[in-house]
C-alpha cells in the first residue's frame, strides 16, 4: 500500500533583512507538525524558503547600493543557516528567483488569464511598501504626524498606475461555498470567522501586475510589468512540487494537506490564493492554519544573548532544544504569546531538566551501577507498572489528535503529562530501598522506568530532537526502531547499554554572569 503523503509549508519569509525570532518561531511550528507526521507513519514533504521579489527589496537593495539579486542571496542564505540551526527538517528550499519558479508563476498566470480572469485597466490608490498591498482609503487613517497609515500602522503613499486585475469579486460566492462545504479549511476558528466576514463584505478585483519597477517576475506577454510579489509568492508551494509538469515526481504532494502562516497573512492564504486556484483549475490546498504573535515581554535578557529578536544567539544561549521546547509548550499554538528570559528558563528547567532530565539520569545510572549497564529483568508487571506503561500509549492517541488539530501544546502537554507520573511513580516504588529489601522487584521497577523513558523519548522526538536522540542512544534504541509504530517493540533485558551521561543542563544563573 503507497504511504499516506502529508505536504505541509510555512510562509516564504522576506529576505529584505535578519531573521527574527516571529520567522524562527513559524519553522520551528512547522518542523514539530513535519516530524510528528513523518514517526507517524506518513510521507512528508515539509517546504520552507524566501520570498525575493516586491518593491520592499528593490528598496532595501537601493539603499544599501547593492543589487536586488546580491541582497537576496546574502539574506536568503542567512534564512537557511537559520532553518538549519534551528534542527529544521524541510525537504526542500524554495527561493523565488530560481529558474523553476519563473516558470511556475508565469504558467499559473496563464491559466488565470486563460480562463478569462485577468484583464488591464489603471489603478490608484494608497499603496503600503512594507505590506506590499494596496489599502482602501476607508481603511486608513492619518495619525498626529500627519503621516496616513494603514490598519497595522505602515505608512501608505498615493500610486497610480496601469495595472493588470485579478477578476476576485467573480470569486465570492464560490469562496464562502468552499469555507462552508470545507469547515477545517481555516483554523482556528476566529481566524476563519474573520476571512468568512471579510468576503462576505464584498471582494473587488486585485491589481496584480506592477510597471513602476522590474524586481519580479514578467507578465507573460507583456513584459513592462512585473506580477504582484504576493501573485508569485503564493504559486511557490505548487512550484515545489514540480508545477505545471503534473507529471512531476512530487506533484503526488499537491494538494498541501497544510499551509502553516502568521496571523498577518491570513488574507492572501484564505481568499487571494484558492481564488488564484480556482481560476487555475487546480486544486486547493486542504488547511491553512494561523498562528499568534510573538511578543519579547519586556523583561531583559542575558548580556551575552544581546538583541534577543536574534534566533541564532537564542539557540546559542539557552540550547536548541530548550528553545524549541519553551515556544511549543509555553505558546498555545494558534493564540498570541510572550517570551523573556524567566519564562524561558523556568520552563526548561521545570520539564526537561527536572522531570524528563532527572528521571532518566535517576533511573539509568541505577541501572548502571546495579543491573550490570544491561536492561534490568522484567519480571512480573503489578498494575502500578502497567498502569504507567498503559499511560505512554494514552498520550500517542492523545497527542495525535491534538496535532491532527495543530495543538502542539495540547500534544505536549500529554506527552509531559506521563513523565510526570512516572516520576510519581517512581518515587513511590523506591528502587533504591528495594535494592536491599526485594531486588528482583526493584529490576522491574527499572525496568518500567526505563521503558517509559524510551517511549517519552520516541513521542518527544518532533519536539526535542536532539536530547530525545540521546536518549534513546542511552536506551541503545536503534535509529531504524523510533518511529510511532515501533512504541510498543520493549526494552530486552539483558541488552546491555552505554554509560549514562546527561541530557538537559540545567541552566543556572551564573552561565549568564559568567557569559555576559
Ligand atoms: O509575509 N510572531 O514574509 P515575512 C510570530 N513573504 N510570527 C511572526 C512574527 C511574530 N512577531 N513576525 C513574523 C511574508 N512572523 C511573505 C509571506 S508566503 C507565500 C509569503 C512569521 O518575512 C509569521 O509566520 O514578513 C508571519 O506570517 C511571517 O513570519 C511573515 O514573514
Amino acid at each position: 500500500m503507497p504511504q499516506d503523503s502529508f505536504y505541509l509549508t510555512t510562509p516564504i519569509f522576506y529576505p529584505n533583512g535578519k531573521p527574527h525570532i516571529g520567522h524562527a518561531y513559524t519553522v520551528i511550528a512547522t518542523d514539530a507538525l513535519a516530524r510528528f507526521h513523518r514517526l507517524d507513519g506518513k510521507d512528508v514533504f515539509f517546504l520552507t524558503g524566501t520570498d525575493e521579489h516586491g518593491l520592499k527589496m528593490q528598496q532595501t537593495a537601493e539603499k544599501e547600493g547593492v543589487s536586488a539579486q546580491a541582497l537576496a542571496d546574502r539574506n536568503s542564505e542567512i534564512f537557511r543557516t537559520m532553518v538549519e540551526a534551528l534542527g529544521g527538517s524541510n525537504d526542500d528550499f524554495i527561493r523565488t528567483t530560481e529558474a523553476r519558479h519563473k516558470q511556475a508563476s508565469q504558467a499559473i498566470w496563464q491559466r488565470m488569464a486563460d480562463n478569462g480572469d485577468i484583464y488591464l485597466d489603471r489603478y490608484t490608490g494608497w499603496y503600503s511598501v512594507r505590506q506590499e498591498a494596496y489599502f482602501d482609503e476607508s481603511e486608513t487613517i492619518v495619525g498626529e504626524d500627519g503621516v496616513r497609515r494603514e490598519p497595522l500602522g505602515s505608512p501608505v503613499e498615493w500610486n497610480e498606475e496601469e495595472t493588470y486585475f485579478f477578476r476576485l469579486s467573480a470569486y465570492q460566492e464560490r469562496l464562502l461555498a468552499h469555507y462552508e462545504a470545507n469547515p477545517d479549511f481555516i483554523g482556528p476558528a476566529e481566524r476563519r470567522n474573520e476571512v468568512i466576514s471579510f468576503v462576505k463584505s464584498g471582494l473587488r478585483d486585485l491589481s496584480v501586475s506592477r510597471s513602476t519597477f522590474s524586481w519580479g517576475v514578467p507578465v507573460p506577454g507583456d513584459e513592462k510589468h512585473v506580477m504582484y510579489v504576493w501573485v508569485d509568492a503564493l504559486t511557490n508551494y505548487i512550484t515545489a512540487c514540480g508545477f505545471p509538469d503534473d507529471d512531476a515526481q512530487k506533484w503526488r504532494y499537491w494538494p498541501a494537506d497544510l499551509h502553516v502562516i502568521g496571523k498577518d497573512i491570513v488574507r492572501f492564504h484564505a481568499v487571494y490564493w484558492p481564488a488564484f486556484l480556482m481560476s487555475a483549475g487546480i486544486e486547493l490546498p486542504r488547511r491553512v492554519y494561523a498562528h499568534g504573535f510573538l511578543f519579547n515581554k519586556g523583561e531583559k535578557m542575558s548580556k551575552s544573548v544581546g538583541n534577543v529578536v536574534d534566533p541564532f544567539a537564542l539557540i546559542e544561549h539557552y540550547g536548541l532544544d530548550q528553545v524549541r521546547y519553551f515556544f511549543l509548550r509555553e505558546v498555545p499554538f494558534g493564540q498570541d504569546g510572550s517570551y523573556g528570559h524567566d519564562a524561558i528558563v523556568n520552563r526548561s528547567n521545570a520539564d526537561l531538566a527536572n522531570d524528563l532530565g532527572n528521571l532518566a539520569q535517576r533511573s539509568l545510572s541505577m541501572i548502571a551501577k546495579n543491573c550490570a549497564g544491561r536492561v534490568p529483568d522484567k519480571g512480573m508487571l503489578t498494575d502500578a507498572d502497567q498502569a504507567i506503561l498503559d499511560q505512554c500509549d494514552g498520550a500517542l492517541d492523545a497527542a495525535r489528535k491534538a496535532i491532527a488539530d495543530q495543538a502542539i501544546h495540547t500534544a505536549l502537554a500529554a506527552i509531559f503529562g506521563v513523565v510526570s507520573e512516572a516520576n510519581r511513580y517512581f518515587a513511590g516504588q523506591e528502587p533504591w530501598a528495594l535494592k536491599k529489601t526485594d531486588p528482583q522487584r526493584m529490576q522491574t521497577v527499572l525496568y518500567v522506568t526505563a521503558e517509559t523513558v524510551r517511549r517519552v523519548a520516541i513521542l518527544c522526538q518532533p519536539f526535542v530532537p536532539d536530547a530525545a536522540a540521546k536518549l534513546l542512544d542511552l536506551l541503545a534504541v536503534v535509529p531504524e526502531r523510533r518511529t510511532f509504530a515501533d512504541l510498543g517493540q520493549v526494552l530486552a533485558p539483558g541488552d546491555p547499554l552505554p554509560p549514562p551521561a546527561p541530557v538537559f543542563p540545567r541552566y543556572v544563573e551564573q552561565d549568564r554572569a559568567a557569559a555576559g
